[in-house]
This record gives structure tokens, sequence and C-alpha cells, in this order.
């Protein structure tokens, strides 16, 4: 398929190893067919033959008696061709992007491998409105124009944008998508019943590709959408009401897979209201999704977010382990807690969650953010691979990777000709829909593997700058952002750019509590919330431990004087002098480096490059001028080199 849009990864000459040759496909059903069309577009544009009879270079084919899980696929080559076989045909769809991405070398040498998917969830999840939101627009902290499934109140009209997207989420190896935000207003409160037309019409683009569609619903829906006077999770009608209104979407759309819900969380609905708990409101539609082989994604995104700021004993980071933990066990088996990898909300900086360690017997999965609200607004060049394997990697008892069943990843594109406003944002959704099906990759790899397949032939000059802007780029924003795990500072409601003290007073519990003698949020167990007790050993104890605690988390566990000596031996204020100058420095060098190759690319690519840069410099500068004016004037202490602060 040739399309009008951005290529992204999947570019036309990236098929070329695969078009040039006989390639056979076997097997039946939608998915065979997406192969066969994918063949044959590639074969026509290179010379190649799709060769169902006879002999061929590759062959794909699904073959019910492989001893294989679902989707995955055996890779193998030798005497001249290389095979690729599936037990079921998303399997097969997997091996053949899989042989697009290996591009020659899938035609050299023998291999013998198997690939099967780390999490059997690999959700992507859109905070898409229907309506335009009169603060949120059209997607809730979107960065990268308008919803490519609505635009102003209506289902667009021509999806074939939608179609480019599900092949591109495909070929990283995503397999399910949610279509609407999760915080559900009225408009899209009706995409369950009264509009599942439109949700059909977008799950047939995604089908094709071997998608599952999800859709975001409010739990007040028996209320709103069924006049019934409760959504009491334990009320027979409400539960009538799910069942039924479950039953028709699965009569329009027989391969839905389920419902996410943001419940009891900045103003949504939930059970709360009937003195029920998150079990009872999760299992209630469970309950009604079970006989379809649907699953619900509840959200553990939850906290008091009318905190009083002069109350010290509440803490946002203590609140979705302190509501779900009691309820371990307590979910039925077709509800996912869906988790935010951090306990507060996607900062540049956060520990991992302890909830993701502490659920064993509920099915979980982490949930990470591409769209870059707290990371740069896809202004900032911001490669978060390297983040997201931190997390996928850490250790509980065992990785995180092996404790959770998925990895939901908050969609970062949208109508923007690149898909996602900076260009190279496109590297946040590519790798994050690698490390789900893969989460040993290693997310510098992944970058290469990015960087190769969307700017395939370049001159590796070209190659080595993009991997030097963008690696590190996420250690380049903490430093000239919030220091030292300590997070926000940012500007209230929009969340871009630097106010030092913009949450300090606020209800939303996100505070630094800086005075003239140091900052930082004491939640030891000695003398703080207890947050640290909510880790095993040994992080329970390294985390209470102002020596053990690392640097870089050190102001999210304590509060310290600005002349406390960091393990890395600068004090905490020379310390923020010191990497907001050097944050600032690396993105001057990161334009620099640009410039020596923008030439080599597309020009509306260099251009759009070139003008974000320069809006990350500005920005940069403004971050570290306010942060150190705030902390210089704060603690009085000079900065030791001598630099200007103002
Ligand atoms: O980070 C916050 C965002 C909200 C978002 C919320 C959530 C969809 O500021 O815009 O709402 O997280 O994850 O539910």
């Amino acid at each position: 398929m040739i399309s009008d849009f951005h290529p992204a990864w999947l570019p036309v000459e990236a098929f070329r190893a695969l078009g040039s040759r006989r390639v056979q496909v076997r097997g039946e059903g939608l998915l065979l067919d997406t192969v066969r069309t994918e063949v044959a577009a590639a074969c026509r544009r290179f010379g190649g033959a799709p060769a169902d009879t006879g002999l061929c270079d590759v062959s794909f084919a699904v073959s019910s008696q492989a001893d294989l899980a679902p989707e995955e696929f055996t890779y193998a080559r030798g005497e001249g061709v290389t095979v690729v076989r599936a037990a079921d045909p998303a399997g097969l769809l997997h091996g053949f992007f899989h042989v697009v991405r290996q591009g020659e070398r899938a035609f050299a040498g023998d291999f013998d491998e198997r690939h099967a998917p780390a999490l059997p969830i690999r959700l992507v999840s859109h905070w898409d409105n229907v309506d335009v939101h009169p603060v949120m627009g059209q997607v809730e902290r979107g960065y990268a124009g308008g919803s490519i499934f609505w635009s102003a109140g209506r289902l667009r009209e021509d999806l074939s944008r939608v179609r480019a997207y599900a092949r591109l989420l495909a070929a990283g190896g995503i397999n399910a998508v949610a279509i609407n935000n999760v915080n559900v207003h009225e408009a899209e409160a009706q995409l369950l019943t009264d509009r599942i037309g439109e949700v059909a019409a977008l799950a047939e683009q995604f089908r094709a590709y071997g998608i599952r569609v999800h859709l975001s619903v409010t739990f007040a829906a028996p209320i709103a959408l069924g006049g019934l006077p409760t959504a009491d999770p334990l009320d027979e009608r409400v539960r009538a009401w799910w069942a039924q209104a479950t039953q028709t979407v699965y009569a329009r759309i027989p391969d839905f897979g389920g419902y996410v819900v943001k419940a009891d969380s900045e103003g949504q609905p939930g059970p709360s209201a009937y003195a029920r708990s998150h079990a009872d409101g999760a299992n209630l539609l469970a309950e009604a999704l079970a006989p379809f082989g649907g699953v619900v994604h509840w959200r553990a995104f939850v906290y008091n977010h009318r905190q009083d700021w002069r109350d010290r004993s509440t803490d946002r980071a203590r609140a979705a382990y302190d509501h779900f933990t009691p309820l371990d066990g307590r979910f039925a088996p077709n509800v996912i807690l869906q988790v935010k990898h951090g306990p507060m909300d996607f900062q540049v900086r956060e520990p991992v969650s302890p909830l993701l360690g502490a659920m064993p017997s509920t099915p979980v999965a982490v949930e990470v953010q591409a769209t870059q609200e707290y990371t740069g607004q896809q202004r900032h060049v911001c490669y978060l691979g390297p983040m997201w394997s931190e997390v996928l990697r850490f250790p509980f008892a065992r990785p995180v990777a092996g404790l959770v069943q998925g990895m939901v990843t908050v969609a970062n594109v949208g109508d923007d000709p690149f898909w996602t406003g900076h260009p190279l944002a496109q590297a946040n959704l590519y790798a994050a829909a690698r490390l789900g099906w893969n989460p040993a990759l290693d997310p510098l790899a992944l970058l290469d593997e990015w960087i190769a397949l969307t700017f395939p032939g370049h001159d590796p000059a070209l190659r080595e700058a993009l991997r030097a802007i963008m690696d590190e780029s996420w250690q380049a924003y903490e430093r000239y952002t919030a220091p030292l795990g300590v997070g926000f500072m940012v500007r209230p409601g929009h969340h871009y750019g630097p106010d030092v003290d913009g949450y300090e007073y606020t209800p939303w519990g996100t505070y630094h509590f800086a005075d003239r003698d140091g900052i930082g949020v004491d939640r030891t167990r000695a003398t703080g919330t207890g947050f640290t007790g909510q880790y095993p050993s040994p992080w329970r104890d390294a985390y209470e431990s102002l020596a053990d605690c690392p640097d870089e988390l050190l102001l999210f566990f304590h509060h310290v004087p600005y002349a406390h000596v960091l393990r890395n031996g600068a004090t905490v204020v020379q310390h923020i002098y010191d990497t907001h100058f050097a944050g600032v420095e690396r993105v001057e060098a990161m334009i620099l480096r640009w410039q020596q190759v923008s030439g080599l690319v597309d020009e509306a690519v260099a251009a759009r490059i070139a003008e974000r840069l320069a809006e990350q410099l500005r920005s940069a500068e403004e971050w570290r001028d306010q942060v150190n004016a705030y902390f210089y004037r704060k603690s009085g202490v000079p900065d030791a080199r001598g630099r200007r602060i103002y």
C-alpha cells in the first residue's frame, strides 16, 4: 500500500529487499489478504513476484500443526529460502513485518529463530475527543494537530489515514487500540450506544492489521445513556444494562477488545458514589464482557485532586497503592489493572510505581505516555525509550516486564503531516510498540532501528547525527527542568514551560516544598509520608536512606538542605545550577549537529525539525534561567563558577 501520508518507519524503500524477491504466502483470511496485498505492492514496486507455486525466496505460511503460541512465529533460513510460519494469522502478520524490518538480512546466511510477544496486551490509548473540548481541544494533551478519527464532532469521512496508522502500529507489534479519551464527556459517552457505528467503522480499519478496538466508557453510562436512576455496580438493573449494551457492541463488532475506564479519578464518576470498591466497579464491566472474550482496563490513576496543601499527611504518590493493594485477588480474571509507570504522573523522572510489584493476583498493565505532556510536548526532542526500558527492567522480585501482562502507551499522533508534530517524536511511538513486544530490547538499538527504517539509504552521517541528537535527549530534558526527581514545576493547565511554584499551593498534590534552607518531599517512613514503605526490599531501605537513595530520585524521597552533598560530589544547589547550564548546552550542541546534516533530508522534515529545535532552545533557556534564579534567590548561594544567574 502506498499512501499519501508520511511513511514514518514504513517508507517504500523498506520493502526493497522483500519486494525484489519471489514471495509465497499460504493461508486464508483477512490478515493473510493484508499480507498478500503488501507483498503484491512491494513486488510491483521492486520487480519481485508473488509466487504461489514453484520456487520462492521467502515463504509465509500459517500452519495449524505448528507448535506455536498465539502471535508467535518462526523465522528460519536454509537452502536459500527464508521461511516464516505461525499458528495464527496474527503471528504471520508479525512475521511479515519482521522480515520487512530485517531488510537484506532476511536473505543472507542461515538462521532458525522463534519470536513471541513477551506481553500479550500491547495497546495504544488515544485521548481523542469527539467534540472539541473547550480547554483540552480535539485531543487531550495532543501535540500533533487534530484527531485522526474525529473532526469537529464527526467521524472523519475518509479513514485512509486510520488504515495507514493501523499499518504503522502493526509493524511495531501493537495489537490493540483504545480510540477515545479516558475522560469521557457527553458526546463520547454515546460511542457506546447511539454512535457505535463510528466505533465499528474504525474497527474495520484496524482489523485489517490485526488490531482490536477498545472504547473508553463512563462509569455513569447506565444513568447518562440508559436513563437509570443509579450506576451502582451491585444493582441488578445496572448489571442488566451493561450486559445488554455490551451484547449490542459485540453484535456490531465481534472482535471488540473491551472497555477502558477512568473511575473516581479527576472528577470522573465511579463506584465510590455508591460506597462500592474499585473491584465491584471493574467486575461489573468484566462480567458483561466475559461472554465475548473482552477485557476491562481499569485505571489505577486514582488520587485526591482536591487536596489541601496545608495537610502534610496526604501524599499523592501513595494513592494508587493505598487504593488498590487491598483489592488484590478480588478482580475478575478479565480485569486488567492499568498502572502508570510512576506513582505520580508521567514526570521526566519518577521511581517505578510500587503498585506494579504489589498485585500478584491481578493482571496488570503498565501505562506509559508517548504524548509528551511533561517531557516537552513534541516541541522538544526527548527520546523516551530508555526511560520505559528502565521501568520494564526494574527488578522487583522479577523485572516489571515479567510481572505485567501488558503495556499501554498513550498515543502521540494526530493529523499532523508527520503524525507526531515533531518528526523525531515518531521514535517514541515506535520504541513503545517494540518494547511491548520485547521489553529486553536495548532502547539505543531500537533508536538505531527506527532511524535506519525511517531514513533508509541515507548518508551514514545523517544516521550518526540523529543518534547523537536523540540518544540521552531524555537526560538533557531532565537537566534543564525540575531537578533530582522532584517533578512538576510546569505551568499549571497546559503544562508547558517553567513555573517553579505553579502547583505549590494548589489542590493537585504535586509539591516540592522549597524554602530558604532546602527542598524536596520527605517520603520516608521515619519522618515523612511513609511512601518508601510501599516498596519491597531492598528498595524500601535504599529509598529510605539518604546515603543510598539514587541522586536522580533524591528530592522525590527526601527533603534536604541546599548544601547537602550528592553522591556525585556536588551540593544540591550547585548541582541544580550545573545541570541547568549543561542542559541548555546540550540543546545548543543538538542544533549544531542538526545544521550539519539537515540538507540530507526532505526539506519539509528539515524545516520542521529546525523550527522545533529553535523552540527547544528558547524554552530550555527559560527553564534554566527561572529555575536557577529561583534557587539562587531562595538559598542565597552563588554559583561556584560565577555564571550569570538572574
Ligand atoms: O497527566 C494527567 C493529564 C490529564 C489526563 C490524566 C490521566 C486524560 O494532565 O489530562 O487525563 O493525566 O491520565 O487520566
